[in-house]
């Protein structure tokens, strides 16, 4: 098991919904404090761009797939929008959910115009879902632009829904990705250490950062630092080698973030593969397995 970290309950979880948190933190950490979230927004964000062309693997095309896929696998939890859970999620209740509140696609250019990710739903029709379907349901994501004009207008919303998230014992998680025409490096490691304080400043339980070009140990542990106990994880990216997406999860852990949100590397791969990416990456970020043991485990896992 990685080095254990005692959960941080926030203090604005009231007494009522404390186990409620705790619960949903050690569902979606695996009770390792480490966080494998499997990344399907792209939907709305990327449009149809990643679900067909070279290289990607057919099975992309069924959402049933990609559903079916988080439901047999030791995913940490399957963050995905509103919608699309209101149409999957009665399907598979196994899931443990983030819902994404916020979204924006890719069609305007941030050279045209910087980028506003407006809220699409509130932690109020969030908790009615909740409800209605008792569908596991642990927490939600709101992605902020840091460096877009219109900063401000994601900040408050991103602060307010993390309040009201923690009051109902949900658990807040971030996207902070730093765009906007000021911006000239989105993986500049000074701009993402400020972006992991940010998120511990408006309260995230966890944020969810570009890797830096910079991936040295001074640089990925002067990111984890800055964000305080609040637990960095980073994003996947295009899709890449087994042995690179491996490598990337494993120097990220060793150097101070707590997990991964991966979306393309697993989803675009055929099945079978997928699923082995998704059991090796498990064993990286709840079991602390080597970097060869989880090559092992994802030969072992396609070969079946
Ligand atoms: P990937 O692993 O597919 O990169 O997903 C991670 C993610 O953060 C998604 O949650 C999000 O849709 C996407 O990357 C945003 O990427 P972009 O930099 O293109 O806006």
């Amino acid at each position: 098991m990685p080095t254990p970290i005692t959960p941080l309950i926030p203090a604005d979880v009231p007494n009522t919904h404390r186990d409620i948190f705790l619960a949903h933190y050690n569902t979606i950490t695996h009770q390792s404090s480490h966080l494998f979230l499997f990344a399907f927004d792209q939907k709305i964000e990327h449009l149809d761009d990643d679900f067909d062309g070279n290289n990607i693997d057919k099975n992309t095309r069924s959402l049933d797939a990609l559903f079916s896929l988080a439901a047999h696998t030791p995913i940490g939890a399957f963050a995905t929008h509103y919608g699309l859970l209101t149409r999957y999620g009665m399907q598979y209740p196994e899931i443990p959910y983030i819902i994404k509140l916020n979204g924006k696609t890719n069609l305007i250019p941030t050279e045209q115009h910087d980028p506003f990710s407006e809220q699409l739903w509130s932690v109020s029709d969030v908790v009615t879902l909740q409800k209605t379907s008792k569908l596991n349901i642990c927490g939600v994501g709101y992605t902020i632009y840091l460096g877009s004009i219109y900063e401000s207008d994601m900040l408050k919303q991103a602060a307010q829904i993390i309040t009201q998230a923690h009051q109902h014992g949900l658990i807040a998680i971030l996207w902070i990705y730093l765009r906007g025409n000021i911006i000239r490096d989105e993986t500049d490691a000074q701009k993402l250490a400020g972006a992991a304080g940010l998120a511990a400043s408006l309260g995230a339980d966890f944020v969810k950062l570009k890797m830096p070009h910079d991936t040295s140990a001074d640089s990925l542990q002067r990111i984890a630092y800055a964000a305080g106990n609040t637990g960095v994880i980073y994003a996947g990216g295009n899709l890449e080698s087994i042995d690179t997406v491996l490598l990337n999860v494993h120097t990220q852990l060793q150097r101070g973030a707590r997990g991964v949100a991966i979306g393309r590397n697993i989803f675009q791969r055929p099945t079978d593969e997928a699923a082995a990416c998704i059991h090796a990456i498990n064993a990286l970020v709840h079991t602390n397995a080597s970097l060869s043991e989880a090559l092992n485990i994802y030969t072992e896992k396609k070969a079946k």
